[in-house]
């Protein structure tokens, strides 16, 4: 997520970068920072293959916060018309040195027909990248986000009403730091289910903060900042069903704490979710359809959880409650790389060697995170698990070292399933 980064660019800022066809995010990073990332290059240096095309590896899936999202509605669409957009370059390689099966894509901003999706498919992941193989995916699936869509009101309390951050969910349009499926099996987007409109106040005991939104906002505000999908994908025999979200960053908050709380919310509502009971009959669907996950699923959550369990500022409770629910399975997958903490320099609040970081915010920010998750039913066996984070020598660390890196501040994470493919 790319929030300082942006509210820190002026508007003029904005215009001229996007008339010269740059992304603001991706302009070139001054030269003294990218020379303290590159002298980092002290830490170990582990093997690290160019490829994950391994024969045997079962079914492999994957989340990538890639970052795709743009500044202007349709400016997405626009970079990726052609195949020379560098930072798409950059995600589409990371793609296909990992070569998942089944991969969610955070930050891609939607459009109703597809069209960024598809442009992204022929473009980027159809077209070799440097020499790896391109990968296919016959299938995708997208649906609206709440991200941009005005609520009328103002959210933030600042006093004026418009803006992203007074939208449903925060963005400058609608659609914007969306979400894409991509898989190379059959997705049943006829049983898929969605909770964007899901209201906050509809969860039972939530930390909705109702001294700062009054009843006619509580009556509009959906609990998703983007949405929750349940996606059943066929996988041979079996139904796998994906959970995808992207609560909101727990930031930028005032002293009633909407983002930490929503977060919270937000990762509740998936734990409810695949543990279905009593205690998930609370939840309905966008098309009306009430309660949680079947028990005995196969489901595999995934996403941008913006939540870590030891450091940052979300409230830990949901995020260790998640990945503590019986029913699934953490892998904890870590980066290769010990000395991840490293790249974008120091200062990192007593979160050095995060080897279970899948993102890096930068110095003065929040540094290493782990917050990105891929977390299988415990129905499903578990090969290995990884958080692609090449290091400084390594194949691979010019697509994720540098600051901004080229592709995302977030890295992939990757989990093999023992599954029959
Ligand atoms: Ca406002």
């Amino acid at each position: 997520m790319r929030y300082l980064n942006r509210l820190a660019l002026g508007a003029a800022t904005l215009t001229a970068t996007a008339a010269m066809g740059l992304s603001p995010v991706y302009a070139q990073p001054p030269a003294a920072m990218k020379a303290i990332t590159m002298s980092s290059a002290s830490t170990k240096t582990v093997p690290y293959p160019d490829t994950f095309q391994a024969p045997s590896r079962g079914l492999r899936v994957a989340t990538f916060n890639a970052s795709l999202n743009r500044a202007n509605q349709g400016q997405l669409q626009l970079d990726l018309a052609g195949p020379n957009d560098a930072q798409a370059q950059s995600v589409a390689e990371v793609v296909q040195r990992n070569a998942p099966d089944i991969l969610l894509l955070n930050e891609f901003d939607y459009d109703e027909a597809g069209n960024a999706a598809r442009l992204f498919k022929a473009n980027y992941l159809s077209v070799p990248q440097r020499g790896q193989q391109a990968v296919d995916y016959p299938y995708v699936y997208l649906a609206p986000s709440n991200t941009g869509i005005q609520s009328g009101a103002d959210l933030d309390g600042d006093g004026i009403i418009g803006g992203p951050a007074d939208a449903l969910g925060y963005g400058d349009f609608e659609g914007q730091f969306a979400m894409v499926l991509f898989s190379k099996y059959p997705i049943d987007a006829a049983n898929a289910r969605t909770f964007q409109g899901f209201l906050w106040k509809d969860m039972p005991n939530s930390q909705l903060p109702t001294d700062h939104y009054g009843e006619l906002v509580q009556g509009v505000l959906p609990l998703a900042s983007k949405s929750m999908w349940d996606v059943p994908v066929k996988v041979g025999a079996k139904t796998i069903h994906v959970i995808a979200a992207h609560p909101t960053p727990p930031v930028f908050d005032g002293p009633e704490k909407r983002n930490q709380r929503r977060n919270h919310d937000e990762i509740r509502l998936i734990s409810d979710y695949v543990t279905g009971g009593k205690n998930a009959d609370y939840m309905y669907d966008d098309k009306g359809v009430a309660g949680a996950l079947k028990p005995g699923s196969n489901f595999v959550i995934m996403g941008d959880l913006n939540s870590d369990v030891s450091a940052g500022e979300s409230d830990p409770a949901a995020i260790s409650g998640l990945l503590g629910n019986p029913l699934l399975t953490d892998p904890a997958p870590a980066s290769e790389w010990r000395g991840a903490a490293d790249s974008a320099g120091i200062g990192r609040g007593g979160v050095d060697l995060n080897t279970l970081g899948t993102a890096d915010f930068g110095r003065g920010a929040q540094g290493v995170l782990r917050v990105d998750y891929v977390l299988p039913s415990a129905t499903l066996p578990i090969r290995d698990a990884g958080v692609y984070w090449p290091a400084p020598g390594q194949s691979g660390f010019d697509l994720v070292g540098g600051w901004p890196p080229s592709s995302s501040d977030h890295r992939l994470v990757w989990v093999n399933l023992d599954v029959p493919v």
